[in-house]
C-alpha cells in the first residue's frame, strides 16, 4: 500500500466516525467486471471495492495459473472425478442436503469424498435426481488437512486476512473452503460469518448470485421477523407474509463463469445457485476495513442474548458471564476471544511497524507483505476498535486479571505505535 492510499483510507474512517451504517445501502445497478490483472493494483481494489464495501467480479485471467483449474477439471470443463478420487478420495467431507430445510439452513452429514463422488456420478446418470436428495459438499477445509500448494494461490487483493492469520497463529480452525456439487445445488440466503468478506472462485462450472446490500434484508423479513430461506420463493411476493417486501430493491444478480472470482462485501446478504456441476474455492476474511462492522455485529449479538434471557438478570448472580458463554456458542466468539483476536494481530503489527519504519522506505516488505503503510493502517484500525471495546460496559464486566496482556497496556502500546507513524 502506498502513502496516498493509507491517507485516503484513514480519511474514509474519520469521515464515518462512530455513526456507521445503520442506514440501508443502495443497490448498485450492476457489478464491476475487472478484466486485466496487469491493469489492476491492490490499491485499485482497496479504494474502489474494499473500502466502499461493494462487490466486483474478476475475470478468469486472475486464476489462470491455478493448479486446480488444470487438474480438477476435464478438457470439457467438467469436474475431473478420477483426479479428485485419486488425490482426495479418503478425506472426510461435510455434505449438506439442499432439499431439507433446518432453521434456514440444511442438515449436514460427513462422508468420505469417494462416497460423495459415487453419489454425484449416479445423480448425473439419473438425470439429476436421487432418492438421497440433492447433496452439496460445502465448507470442506481442504487446506487444514493438506497443503494448498499447487492447488491455488491467494490473490494479493485478499491477502490482508486477519481471520485466517489469527486461526493459523493459534492453530485451531480456518476459513478456507472448497465447495462442490451438481447443477441445482444451492446455498440459502445468508450473510457471512462475523460480517466477514468472502471471495469465491469457480474452478469449473457456473454460479448465479443474488446479492443484497447491508440493511436491505430488513425489508425481506416475514411477519414473525424471520429472514427468508429462499429469496427466489414466490411466497416473498405475498405482502401478508412479507409486509415490508415492497421497500426492498431487487437484488444485484451476477452470473459467475468458470475461473472467475467474486468479491462479496461485508454484511451483504446473498444466495447462491450452481447452474452447472460446479467446484469452487472460497475464503472468509476480516481486516481493518470490516473490523468496525465485526465489532458492531458482536455488540448486536450480545444484546440479542441479553434480551433472550433478560428475565433471569436479577436472579442469576453471574448473568453477564452466562450471556458471554451463550454468545460464544451461538456466534463462535465472545468479547474475551475478540480481545484475544485483536491482541494477536496487534502483537504482530507493532514490531512489524517498528521494523518497517527503521528500514524506512514506504512499500518495504512487512510481515503481511503489503508494506509498512498497510501495517500503519492496520495499527490505526485496531487502536480505534480496541479503544471502543475497552470503554464498553459489558467488556468492563469481564475478569481480565488472567489476561497475559492487560487491555489498557495493549491500547497504550498501539497508541504509541500509531503516534510514531505521523512521520511515515
Ligand atoms: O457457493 C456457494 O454455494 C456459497 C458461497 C458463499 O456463500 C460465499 O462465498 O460467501
Ligand atoms: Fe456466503
Amino acid at each position: 500500500m502506498d502513502r496516498e492510499t493509507r491517507i485516503f483510507a484513514e480519511k474514509h474512517f474519520q469521515g464515518l466516525g462512530e455513526c456507521l451504517p445503520s442506514s440501508v445501502g443502495r443497490t448498485p445497478d450492476c457489478v464491476d467486471f475487472i478484466e486485466k490483472p496487469e491493469a489492476f493494483s491492490y490499491a485499485d481494489f482497496f479504494k474502489r471495492f474494499l473500502l466502499p464495501n461493494v462487490p466486483c467480479v474478476f475475470s478468469s485471467a486472475f486464476t489462470e495459473s491455478w493448479g486446480s483449474r488444470k487438474h480438477w477439471v476435464t478438457p470439457e470443463g467438467k469436474p475431473n472425478f478420477d483426479y479428485l478420487l485419486q488425490n482426495y478420495g479418503d478425506m472426510i467431507v461435510p455434505v449438506a442436503n439442499c432439499g431439507v430445510k433446518e432453521y434456514n439452513s440444511n442438515p449436514k452429514e460427513h462422508m468420505p469424498l469417494r462416497d460423495y463422488i459415487i453419489y454425484w456420478k449416479e445423480y448425473i446418470q439419473e438425470n439429476y435426481s436421487s432418492p438421497k436428495g440433492c447433496l452439496y459438499l460445502k465448507d470442506w477445509h481442504l487446506c487444514r488437512n493438506t497443503s494448498a500448494e499447487g492447488v491455488y494461490s491467494l490473490p494479493v487483493y485478499f491477502s490482508s486476512d486477519w481471520l485466517n492469520e489469527y486461526w493459523d497463529a493459534i492453530d485451531v480452525d480456518d476459513y478456507r473452503f472448497v465447495y462442490m456439487g451438481p447443477a441445482g445445488t444451492w446455498s440459502p440466503f445468508h450473510a457471512d460469518i462475523l460480517r466477514s468478506f468472502s471471495w469465491s472462485v469457480n474452478i469449473c462450472g457456473r454460479k448465479r448470485w443474488f446479492l443484497f446490500p447491508p440493511g436491505q434484508e430488513e425489508a425481506l423479513r416475514d411477519c414473525h421477523g424471520g429472514l427468508p430461506y429462499d429469496v427466489t420463493s414466490p411466497t416473498l411476493l405475498d405482502v401478508r407474509l412479507h409486509p415490508a417486501r415492497t421497500h426492498c430493491s431487487a437484488p444485484l444478480e451476477v452470473t459467475q463463469e468458470a475461473g472467475e472470482m467474486v468479491f462479496v462485501p461485508s454484511g451483504w446478504h446473498h444466495q447462491v445457485h450452481n447452474l452447472e456441476d460446479t467446484i469452487s474455492i472460497n475464503h472468509n476474511w476480516i481486516n481493518g476495513c470490516n473490523l468496525g462492522p465485526m465489532w458492531r455485529f458482536l455488540q448486536q449479538e450480545l444484546l440479542a442474548v441479553q434480551q433472550e434471557i433478560s428475565e433471569w438478570r436479577d436472579v442469576m448472580p453471574d448473568w453477564h458471564h452466562h450471556c458471554q458463554v451463550i454468545m460464544k456458542s451461538c456466534t463462535g466468539i465472545n468479547y474475551e476471544e475478540f480481545y484475544h483476536f485483536l491482541k494477536i494481530i496487534a502483537e504482530k503489527r507493532i514490531p512489524s511497524l517498528a521494523n518497517g519504519m527503521a528500514t524506512e522506505t514506504a512499500g518495504s516488505v512487512s510481515d503481511t507483505g503489503l508494506g509498512v503503510q498497510h501495517t500503519a493502517f492496520d495499527v490505526s484500525r485496531i487502536t480505534e476498535v480496541l479503544a471502543s471495546l475497552i470503554t464498553n460496559p459489558d467488556f468492563q464486566r469481564l475478569d481480565t486479571s488472567a489476561f497475559s496482556l492487560q487491555p489498557g497496556d495493549l491500547l497504550q502500546q498501539l497508541e504509541e505505535a500509531r503516534t510514531a507513524t505521523v512521520s511515515l
